[in-house]
């Protein structure tokens, strides 16, 4: 057992699924769950511990009921905020969750000085700007879950154009956690090849829209909610690539310090997490369209910081 506490802090779905997937697979030793409803942290602490009763795993779920007891984590995950209905971006959700973000970061810094803290709350790149901007945490321990989602979300839809037969699907994509996010097709490999050996550039297009579209497509089923199990699953990889320092690479949301030419911003890029956080990040040589494609990403997110520097921060 490796001694080490993640707290969560929104235990509504992505909470409660990750709390219960990390606490099943014996992959830390205490999980602290916090939210503003005490009875559902209470709640799913109970739940998930008994579930743990019926596994080897010996991982303790505490529900925390005040700031004083959420302490010394080694990892804090953020799920906290409102999440989209049907017909809403995830930037509809700006103002309000970026208040519940500064909120939570004033409640945890005090006793978690040393968290490496991962953000899933949306708008993701703003949330993770928000994090930054209202507390001391150094760039490299606040990063954003939201790249290997969407990865997933790609190699899902390859998989789904070839059939689902048994092959190794490699995926990547930067850029903000949106609309303009960049797939990158020439990072991209079936078995080793790239995409355009094996699929039409027709399918590609097909790939990259419904990749942007795919959590908006289980909002619109869901009608109440979005999606957790996959952003949760996605978040587990990087905790374990943090808490056993793996510098295995990940695409993040990270503050850039000068990468593809731009610095101060948020976005998704490739990194190397390990026990730092963001150990280093990969700049890739994507093409000239992708660049393209990523300086809009930047736009999309700069619009909405410049927001939250005028409503929020009052910089202006
Ligand atoms: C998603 O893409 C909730 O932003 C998350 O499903």
């Amino acid at each position: 057992m490796n001694n080490k506490t993640i707290g969560i802090i929104g235990v509504g779905n992505v909470g409660a699924t990750l709390a219960f997937t990390l606490a099943t697979n014996n992959i830390c030793s205490n999980i602290l769950l916090k939210d503003i409803r005490n009875n559902i942290s209470q709640a799913m602490a109970l739940d998930i511990s008994q579930a743990v009763q019926g596994t080897s795993s010996n991982t303790k779920v505490t529900a925390c009921l005040n700031n004083e007891d959420f302490k010394e984590c080694d990892i804090i995950v953020i799920t906290a905020g409102i999440a989209r209905k049907p017909n809403m971006s995830r930037d509809d959700l700006l103002l309000t969750n970026a208040k519940i973000v500064i909120s939570v970061m004033n409640e945890i810094s005090k006793n978690n000085p040393n968290a490496i803290i991962i953000i899933i709350s949306n708008p993701l790149d703003a949330m993770v700007y928000t994090a930054l901007k209202s507390s001391n945490y150094p760039a490299n321990k606040v990063l954003g879950m939201a790249g290997t989602l969407d990865s997933a979300r790609m190699s899902y839809f390859i998989a789904e154009k070839l059939g689902f037969p048994n092959v190794n699907i490699k995926t990547s994509v930067i850029g903000g956690h949106g609309d303009s996010m960049v797939p990158l097709v020439d990072f991209s490999t079936i078995d080793g090849k790239k995409l355009n050996e094996i699929l039409s550039s027709e399918d590609i297009v097909d790939i990259i829209d419904k990749t942007k579209n795919g959590g908006g497509q289980i909002v619109k089923l869901l009608e109440t909610g979005s999606a957790y199990y996959a952003p949760a699953y996605s978040t587990i990889g990087m905790i374990e690539a943090i808490l056993n320092d793996t510098k295995e690479c990940f695409a993040c949301a990270t503050l850039l310090n000068g990468e593809y030419g731009h610095k101060n911003i948020v976005s998704g890029v490739d990194v190397l997490l390990g026990k730092n956080g963001v150990e280093k990040i990969v700049e890739l040589d994507i093409s000239n369209f992708e660049k393209e494609q990523f300086q809009k990403s930047i736009n999309n997110v700069q619009e909405l910081v410049d927001v939250l520097e005028e409503k929020i921060f009052n910089k202006k």
